[in-house]
Formats: structure tokens, sequence, C-alpha cells
């Protein structure tokens, strides 16, 4: 039977377990990357572990996220963070270029590879053939020890594209469809891979764009072939010699195939809020926008912002539109420079953002009360620009330029006529200056590591109780995302490696009395819906209700990376045996979990009494070996140290 792409890179790299769908198994990772928001926690974690120098083939620390610096606390982490790679063989991206995704595309991406980022949108590099997942903070420490990184072996879904897009339709429009089809759920447990005719009208930024997105899929990763293109993309990226081929076999058997006919395709918006809220941009009339930002580790390539001046050539945005552009890299920076595209988007009005992830974390840029933004982002999480009433729509880079000069939304397909080419460049402009090599393993030693004031210790994590006796202190509904676990934006994501600190804004935009009431209850329980803790790869979503108290989460379903997270924090994630038992819980009810511990050691089944109402609710916990270590050990730091002793 053949293979496909995702089954042939794990089965090289596969250390534990076996390639049976739905199991766990370990694997071997090539390349990690970590960005500062998760990076501090990472650092400290890795810190922890006592290794000396990364065992990775490389490992690169960004600087992205915090890069507004309203006070000391983020040029603290960046100096923190910049000392500590220095230090262990980690190669730093200095702040100034690029977002982590978008830099490591162009500078460190191989084909055929493994990489995991404690950053949920690590799968852009499946763009270029990687096998690349998001992951905590944790797992990437772990992995940068020489530690596994476990999964569960996923299924395969096959994207089989046909023919070409239509000028001005975009790859973004390739993934919202994707998500109209399977939803923010569709992916979860799953590999989406892409193939057919259609993938080599693709670039390798095009692709990275799909990719990229697979993540509000819920997907443990998105991957295309690694051809032609791939190594057209390479040369120009001074590479060649990273390139190998890899494609699926052609009988290859997939769980699932969806067809995309690429020539249909027509230009699409994810509305209000959740990227799987998808229409098209016709359906949504000449309705009035407010802002435009254009960027992020979806939409910032060369060729996005060279379309993005192409239409805004010679004419000014919208009297009643503010437009922002952070370029992804300063690689695509430059080139925008020196080729004087960067002049038409400056005289077009566009308010030019330095490249990071700027708006699309909340930090600036928030739009103005109930203001419609139209984003070339990935998510449109309620409250997660900022302004608690925005209204973001998710669109592509063509979309967002001719809406910015209409002041409306508008099709680009209508608007413009006929596209000029846009090509990839023969050679990208390469210049590395901002990446510091780290230290010879013989200067190591000398490298002081520089701490900041803002720096807490993570909070202590405890062995599995033998039983748990809590109260609900919040119960939420489905598709709970880590922006409303652990919120971010300006004001809060300085304070990153400060739990303590972010503990007072956890579960903010669900409900502002939570770090109150848990904490007066010393410990808790919280029930939620399907999906939960979706998004976001940050361990803080599960780190600081552990600092609240938090033992357990009760859920109908949830998202990969914050099970994952949950389990290495040590609080115990169960879900429903039946889901209609979710009504039976409220908010405020008295949970008993006796000899939990002992259920978890010996797979028993578990069951919740209800004291509240004097109900019994049978509930799944669904650990694998490894998990239950992981928690009786209370954390997988705890687990890790135990292993190496
Ligand atoms: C995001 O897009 O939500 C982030 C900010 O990049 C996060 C990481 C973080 O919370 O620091 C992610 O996607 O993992
Ligand atoms: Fe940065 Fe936004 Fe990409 Fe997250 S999704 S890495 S915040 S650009």
């Amino acid at each position: 039977m053949g293979l496909t792409i995702a089954e042939k890179i794990l089965s090289q790299h596969i250390v534990d377990g076996e390639m049976i769908k739905g199991t766990e198994i370990g694997i071997r990772i090539d390349q990690t990357l970590t960005q500062d928001a998760t990076g501090t926690m990472a650092y400290l974690e890795f810190e922890a572990m006592g290794v000396d120098r990364v065992k990775t083939e490389r490992s690169v620390a960004y600087i992205d996220h915090n890069t507004l610096q309203s006070g000391f606390e983020n040029a603290d982490d960046h100096r923190f963070i910049g000392s500590i790679a220095k230090k262990h063989g980690i190669y730093f991206s200095r702040p100034g270029n690029g977002i982590c995704h978008q830099v490591h595309l162009e500078r460190f991406g191989k084909p055929g590879k493994t990489l995991i980022g404690s950053d949920s949108h690590t799968p852009t590099g499946g763009g270029i053939g990687m096998f690349a997942c998001g992951a905590g903070g944790l797992d990437v420490a772990v992995a940068m020890g020489g530690g596994a990184y476990y999964i569960t072996c996923p299924e395969c879904v096959r994207v089989n594209l046909k023919n070409k897009l239509s000028d001005w339709v975009s790859a973004k429009d390739v993934i919202l469809e994707v998500l109209r089809i399977l939803t923010v759920k569709g992916g979860v447990g799953k590999v989406i891979e892409y193939g057919g005719e259609g993938v080599k009208s693709l670039t390798v930024p095009e692709r990275a764009t799909i990719t990229n997105m697979g993540a509000e899929l819920g997907a443990t990763t998105s991957i295309f072939p690694s051809d032609e293109i791939t190594l057209e993309f390479l040369k120009a990226q001074g590479r060649a010699e990273d390139w190998v081929e890899i494609k699926a076999d052609d009988d290859a058997v997939y769980d699932k195939v969806i067809e995309i006919d690429l020539a249909a395709l027509k230009p699409m918006a994810a509305c209000p809020h959740s990227p799987d809220n998808i229409k098209a941009i016709k359906e949504l009339g000449s309705k009035k926008i407010d802002q435009v930002c254009i960027g992020s580790c979806t939409n910032s390539s060369f060729i996005d912002l060279m379309k993005v001046a192409t239409i805004l050539k010679g004419k000014t945005c919208h009297p009643d539109v503010s437009l922002a552009i952070a370029p992804g890299s300063k690689q695509v920076f430059t080139m925008l420079a020196q080729n004087g595209a960067l002049a038409d988007l400056i005289s077009a009005g566009a308010r030019i953002l330095e490249c990071a992830c700027g708006p699309c974390i909340g930090m600036g840029q928030s739009p103005n009360s109930n203001g419609v933004s139209l984003r070339t982002f990935n998510r449109n999480f309620e409250g997660r620009s900022g302004t608690a009433d925005g209204q973001v729509y998710l669109v592509s880079p063509e979309v967002a330029a001719v809406s910015a000069l209409t002041g409306v939304f508008t099709d680009p397909t209508e608007y413009l006529g006929e596209m000029p080419e846009f090509k990839i460049p023969e050679h990208f402009l390469i210049n590395d200056n901002m990446v510091e090599p780290p230290a010879s393993v013989e200067d190591a030693d000398k490298v002081e590591i520089l701490r900041g004031p803002n720096i807490k210790p993570f909070p202590v994590t405890t062995p599995l109780d033998e039983s748990i006796n809590a109260d609900v202190i919040l119960k939420v509904g489905d598709n709970i995302t880590t922006d409303h676990i652990m919120p971010a934006g300006a004001k809060i994501l300085p304070y990153r490696s400060n739990i303590p600190y972010l503990s007072q804004f956890c579960f903010g935009v669900c409900d502002t009395t939570f770090p109150k009431r848990a904490l007066e209850a010393g410990k808790g329980i919280v029930v939620g819906g399907a999906n939960y803790g979706q998004g976001s790869s940050r361990e803080h979503a599960a780190l600081v209700p552990l600092y609240l108290g938090i033992k357990a989460v009760l859920v109908k379903s949830f998202a990969r990376i914050h099970r994952s997270n949950l389990i290495n924090a040590g609080i115990l994630p169960l879900t429903f045996e039946y889901e209609a038992d979710y009504d039976a819980i409220d908010q405020g009810d008295t949970l008993e979990m006796p000899d939990v511990r002992e259920c978890i050691i010996n797979d028993k089944p578990i069951l919740i009494k209800n004291v509240t109402k004097g109900t019994v609710i049978p509930v799944k916990s669904e650990l694998s070996g490894r998990a239950k270590d992981i928690l009786l050990a209370g954390g997988l730091l705890n687990y890790t140290k135990e292993q190496s002793k």
C-alpha cells in the first residue's frame, strides 16, 4: 500500500509507538522555533531541564509578537531570549527581522524535516513540505533537549486541487473554502494534505498561506508536496541544496478526499467571530468599512505585498478607512523598499508598521468602536483585535487592498481589470544579518543570561490528587478559544512571563469575576462545550488556570494543542461520555471524583458525582500511558526530570 506525504515523513521520524492511526506516537524533531510571547516561558522550562545545548538540527528563537515595548518588560524579555539562545545553541532572529513563520519559510524550512514551534501557525512550514506542528512551549523545550514530540497518529484528508485560480482570486480563498467545508473542528486529529494538478499553479508562499490557516481547522498540520516549485523557491532563497522531492504515492490511501476547483473559487471573507463563518464578498454587499490591515504570518509575503502595491499605486485609500500594512519579514520589507513598491504603499496613505505580528495579536491598531475591520490575518475571535465589539473579517490581500480604496466590501474580480503576472523573483534578497548565531560550545560558559524583573517563576505543578472535590467555577459554551481563556493584546501580552499578573485577565472575555472567584475557592473545575481551547498554542491558557487552582477541565471535546498543554501543566482533561450530560451541570455545582488517581492508573471508568444535583455523570479521560505518567508526576517538567534521573 502506498504512503501519503505525512506518512512518509512520520515513518522516517517515529521513535516511539507504531504508525497506527488514533494511537500515540513519538517523533524525532529536526527543527524547533519559538516566538517571544511563548518563548520566555519555553526557555525558562528548557533551563529547568538542565540541558546545556540544544540537540536539534536547527532551533531558532524569534522576536515578533511583543514588539511594542510600551514598558521595560518586552525589551527585557528580548534580551533574556537573546542571551539564553546564545548560550544554548539556538539561532536568534532579532526584533525587526520579521514574523517567525515567514522568516522560517524563507531561511530555514527544509522539505521532509519535522518542525515544532511554540506557536499554532507553525504548520506554515507545510507549504515547503515540512511536517510542522504547533505545540506548547514545554513540548518545544523537551524537543530542544532531544526528546520526542508526541502526537496522535493522524488520519489524512486529501484536498485535490484542480485547474488554477482566476485573476485576483487568492490562496487565502482556497483555505477559506476548506474552512467553509470542514469548519473549525473539521481538522481535529487529521493532517490535511494537498495534491492534484492545481498544486503546480501555487507558489511556496501561496501554499504556506493555505497550510498556515490549516491551524484554524484544528488540524494536526497541513502539508504540500515538495516539487519543482519548491525547488524554484529554495533556489531563489539561495538554498537549492536543502531541496528533496516528496510526494504521495499514487496508491496512497486517504481517510477522506475533498475536491476543489480553483477556477470556480470567488473572493471570500471569514465573518465575525469565527474563521469558518464564510461568505462570498459579493454576498456582503457594499457594507462600509473602517479599517484595513494587511500582513500577519498568513499573508505578508513579497508577492502578497506586490499585489497590494500594484492595486494601490497612484491612488489614495478611502477617507473613512485607516490602512495599516506590516510586511512579513525584513527580506520582504527591503525588497519592497528597493523596487519602489514601498513608496506606492506609503503614498496611497498606508500606515507602515514594522515587520511583526502587530495588530494580528492586538498589539496596536485596534479598530474603532463597533468598527468593521478587513484583515488579511487568520483569526477573528471576539475581542482579539483589542476592541471588544470590533467586527473583524478575514480576507485576501487583494480584497483588502481594493476595499481600502473604495471604503466598502469590494470584489477585486469585478473592480480590477486583467491581473498582471506576479512571479516569484529569481533571487530573493538574502541578508541574514539580523540572525545571531549561537556561541560556540567553548564560549557558551561565558554567556551571561540577562533576566529582567518581569520574569517570575512558573506555577508549581503537583502530582494528580487522589480524589478531586471542587466546585464548577465557570461553565462556558462551544468553541472557546485560548483568546477567551488567556487573552493577549497590548495591555496583557507584555506579562507573558508573569503568570500571577496574567491571572487577573483569565477568561476576561467570558466572565471578569472568574479569577477572583477561583482564587477564593482555592480549587475548581471548568466545564466547557465542543472544541474547547481552539486557537493559539499558548500554554499560558493552562498555566494560568493552574495558578488559579483549576484541577480539571470537563468538556464535550478539546482542541489538540490545548489538551496537551493541560496535561503538561498537570490539569486533568476530561470529556463527557454523553454530550447531553453537559446540561446536567451548572456553574456553582460541587463535583466529586473519588479515587480519581486510582481510576486513571488502573483505567477504571471515572464517575463524577454532582453533589449539588445528586446525579452521577460518566466521563472519559482517554489518556495514553505517557500522558497518564505526566499527570501522575504533576506535569511534563516533573516527568521529564524524573525520566532523566
Ligand atoms: C496567535 O496567533 O494566537 C499567537 C499569538 O501567535 C499564538 C501564540 C501566543 O499566544 O503567543 C499562537 O498562535 O500559538
Ligand atoms: Fe503572529 Fe498573528 Fe501569526 Fe500569531 S497568527 S504568529 S500573532 S502573525
